[in-house]
């Protein structure tokens, strides 16, 4: 099937909702919404945040740090979390009314201990890369579509790196949640704009 576009659903999972080890306000307002938009897409890939017990972005793997303080990874800077989105837990599992069963794709990432990911295509080292570009290009894809959580950081990053591979990036702004720490949310909107990502509403998207 020649289809050159791909809807990618980011971390909708229980430590994202509401009740999680990392909520995210709304979260799960847009499950119904993400489930009909994927829908209208033959190439769905489910992103899945994925660490390791013990994982760098943790705060409690750093003795005397406090939750949302900046480390100064060897890679830059990295914001320090609530433990969440551990490997095989029920954090980490997709939110039970999400109802994708024909996505072609789960890419997890966040899964090497020293580094994290809130990109699904480049690690926070922006060097080693997740094998997304390559499973998208052998597709011929040439064109996503991204929404999930948070907005402002796996959303985010996720839509500047895929305006970095070369592909055509719009967001659905309307199946989106952010976190919006410290600014974050207008930092994510004012660097997805600098790349080239279109914001654009279910309305908008062709097809
Ligand atoms: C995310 C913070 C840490 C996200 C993941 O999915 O946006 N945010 N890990
Ligand atoms: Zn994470």
């Amino acid at each position: 099937m020649r289809d050159s576009r791909a809807l990618l659903v980011v971390d909708m999972q229980n430590d994202f909702m509401p009740g999680g080890a990392l909520a995210v306000r709304g979260g799960d307002e847009i499950v119904g919404t993400v489930n009909r938009l994927a829908g209208r897409f033959a190439n769905v890939v489910l992103t899945q945040d994925w660490h390791c017990p013990g994982h760098t972005s943790f705060a409690s793997s750093h003795p005397g740090a406090t939750i949302y303080d900046t480390f100064d990874a060897y890679y830059g800077p990295q914001i320090l979390w609530p433990d969440h989105c551990v490997m095989g837990t029920h954090g980490a599992g997709f939110h039970a009314g999400l109802d994708i069963p024909h996505a072609g794709l789960i890419l997890r990432k966040g899964y090497h201990a020293a580094v994290d990911s809130y990109s699904a295509f480049l690690e926070a080292d922006r060097e080693t890369r997740t094998g997304l570009d390559g499973w998208l290009a052998s597709r011929g894809i040439t064109e996503v579509v991204v929404c999930g959580l948070a907005t402002d950081f796996c959303v985010g990053w996720t839509a500047c790196d895929a305006r970095h591979f070369g592909l055509a990036v719009s967001v659905v702004d309307e199946a989106c949640r952010g976190i919006d720490l410290d600014g974050s949310l207008a930092r994510a909107h004012r660097n997805m704009d600098i790349a080239g990502v279109d914001i654009v509403t279910i309305a908008q998207l062709a097809g």
